[in-house]
């Protein structure tokens, strides 16, 4: 291994539509293929760091391509120092602000430099960070289902090893939510965690009056009740909720853990390694968590959460939701219903076939 950091050489994104294994039917329409840039930063010592991030729509692909190319241009022939590149792009950023896709962007390029990083000490992200990659509990992520046409899923969930379900509510009224909460209860048993996530479509009376109906069905987490930005809204929710709340997929960068945090928003919580800052900022939650006892999950991106996973003193959940799996050369794997963090670096790597075809 050379002694100096390496360099970026350059920054190469590409827009893809990968496919999905199952349509993720929410409360504001269907998610039905995967919208995804890859992304890759040479460096002048040969090594190439990888991370990939979700852009939502196909309408945010060029213009997050165009944001991550540009961003590369501005830091090449910069040093491979994580800390150092994100007090670089708090600055520039600091008018303009970094939530939203400057944020996507600055923490999608955070996680291909840790990449490398990895890469070059030839250790798993988990190892280089003083952990070590271990089996992380997971749980099978779902949309609004049908629980008749989606039983042979969930019934292959359990056989996976699954050990926690969620599912996805307010897409129709509270006797909908109920009538599909009771059914899939009744399929997976009492000792499987449940999980509902309302991803923020309910203001927090009707967030409230639908968690009390559905206090009988013994759910692990309500999440997102109420819009994300609404911190008081969710404590005032959880105030009066026999259910724990999560949230946190929607909160931007460590301080808006802390401002979370400081409102008592959530029981539990689950940055995206996408808005939280990438693995730097992920870092500086966790010892947010760690210091105020709350429970820490991941979403999405199981690949480089599973190692985030690994070194979070409160972690509870890897969330499996698998928008990467066509466009990858090593998928995750799940094994007794656990994902253990693989590779060198997060172990990413690209089946470049399947890029070629869901280029866009
Ligand atoms: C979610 C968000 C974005 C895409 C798919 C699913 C969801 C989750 O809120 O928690 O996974
Ligand atoms: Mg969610």
């Amino acid at each position: 291994m050379s002694s100096t950091t390496p360099a970026i050489r350059s920054v190469r994104a590409r827009p893809v539509i990968a496919p999905i294994s199952r349509p993720v039917k929410n409360a504001f329409g269907v998610i039905e293929a995967a919208p995804l840039v890859l992304i890759d930063v040479t460096t002048d010592q040969g090594i190439t760091g990888r991370s990939y991030i979700f852009a939502y729509a196909r309408l945010t692909l060029a213009p997050l391509v165009h944001l991550i190319e540009e961003l590369g241009l501005d830091l090449t022939g910069k040093a491979i120092a994580p800390f150092d590149l994100t007090s670089l792009m708090d600055a520039k950023f600091r008018l303009l602000g970094w939530q939203g896709l400057v944020g996507m962007a600055v923490s999608g390029l955070d996680m291909a430099f840790w990449d490398v990083l990895g890469q070059r000490a030839s250790k798993p992200l988990a190892e280089l960070l003083g952990g070590s990659p271990r089996p992380i509990r997971a749980y099978d992520s779902y949309g609004a289902v049908d629980p008749v046409a989606d039983e042979k899923d969930l019934r292959r969930s359990l056989e996976q090893g699954f050990r926690g379900i969620k599912i996805k509510g307010g897409d129709g009224d509270l006797a909908n939510d109920e009538r599909m909460v009771k059914a899939v209860r009744g399929l997976i048993g009492p000792d499987i965690a449940l999980m509902l996530d309302f991803n923020q479509s309910l203001d927090p009376a009707e967030a409230s009056r639908r968690i009390a109906r559905l206090a009988p069905y013994d759910l692990h987490w309500i999440e997102e009740p109420v819009a994300a930005e609404n911190l008081q809204g969710h404590a005032a929710v959880r105030q009066t909720s026999p259910i724990s709340i999560q949230a946190g997929e929607n909160w931007w960068f460590p301080r808006g853990f802390a401002e979370a945090i400081a409102a008592g928003a959530s029981d539990f919580i689950m940055p995206d390694l996408m808005k939280v800052g990438g693995v730097t900022g992920w870092l500086r939650v966790a010892g947010q968590a760690e210091a105020a006892s709350i429970p820490m999950s991941s979403h999405l991106f199981a690949e480089a959460s599973s190692h985030m996973l690994a070194v979070t003193p409160t972690a509870h959940w890897l969330e499996v939701l698998d928008l990467a799996r066509a466009i990858l050369a090593e998928p995750i794997q799940i094994v007794d219903g656990a994902v253990t963090a693989r590779g060198h670096g997060l172990g990413l790597s690209w089946n470049e076939t399947a890029v070629a075809k869901y280029l866009v």
